[in-house]
């Protein structure tokens, strides 16, 4: 139906501009030329391909070093997981967010889609992050107090966090070492569905006693399941005391 010839590896779809035609959203992680982008682009049957490549291919790291990982390592050398679409600053059009290697970073939808802006000012904001094993993890978005921003659930190989959608603040913490291995992308159906239910131990996430130096990022080694929430438990019930 359309090809675009530009490196991808996780796609996901909305509609950014709010013209009733999807947009693509794709994540080039170690491409062929495009190694910790975002490329957007869209279907249209009057071009070549069928297709109008709207972003060829935005750095996700945006002013972060790769060097902040070891040379070679994943988070050096490429980065991107499957990137999460939600309206993270509020102004009601869709936004992306992606995890990389060295950074969590959210892209304004509607600055993406207006060619005025160039790619470096598209970027909303990025925090730093800590993932040079795999540089490809998912993330997980919920808003958690309803004030039509969503919130970013995400962990890296020491801490899950919450992130204030429209600012990348965080909202809460804790320490959990992971391998990463996009392993919060699974529990996304957890969150929401729990969320709605009972406000209640909404975040499910898989901890695994992995290497010694992640141990030492946030100083305990998490063994456990789950993020110390539920009855008599501190986790998301702090941040929804702290948000209400
Ligand atoms: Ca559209
Ligand atoms: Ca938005
Ligand atoms: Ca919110």
């Amino acid at each position: 139906m359309a090809q675009t010839g530009v490196d991808g590896t996780f796609p996901a779809v909305a509609d950014l501009d709010l013209d009733g035609k999807p947009e693509v959203a794709v994540i080039s992680n170690n491409g062929a030329t495009l190694k910790h982008h975002l490329v957007i682009w869209r279907y249209n049957p009057d071009l070549p391909n069928k297709v109008e490549i709207v972003r060829p291919g935005i750095n996700i790291n945006g002013p972060l070093n790769p060097s902040l990982c070891p040379v070679g390592s994943a988070g050096n050398t490429r980065g991107g997981g499957p990137p999460t679409i939600a309206d993270f600053n509020g102004d009601g059009t869709p936004d992306v967010a992606v995890a990389g290697g060295i950074g969590y970073a959210v892209f304004d939808g509607k600055k993406l889609m207006d060619p005025n802006v160039p790619a470096a000012e598209t970027l909303l904001w990025i925090k730093q992050t800590k993932d040079c094993s795999s540089a490809a993890t998912g993330s997980s978005v919920f808003d958690f107090d309803g004030d039509g921003s969503a919130e970013v659930v995400y962990s890296d190989e020491h801490y899950l966090r919450i992130y204030k959608g429209s600012t990348g603040d965080v909202l809460w913490q804790t320490c959990n070492t992971t391998g990463t291995l996009r392993d919060s992308r699974w529990s996304r159906t957890s969150i929401t569905t729990a969320a709605q239910i009972s406000w209640r131990c909404p975040i499910t996430i898989r901890a695994s006693p992995v290497r010694r130096r992640n141990r030492q990022g946030c100083g305990s080694m998490a063994t456990r399941r789950g993020s110390g929430c539920g009855p008599g438990g501190s986790g998301i019930n702090t941040l929804i005391t702290s948000l209400t």
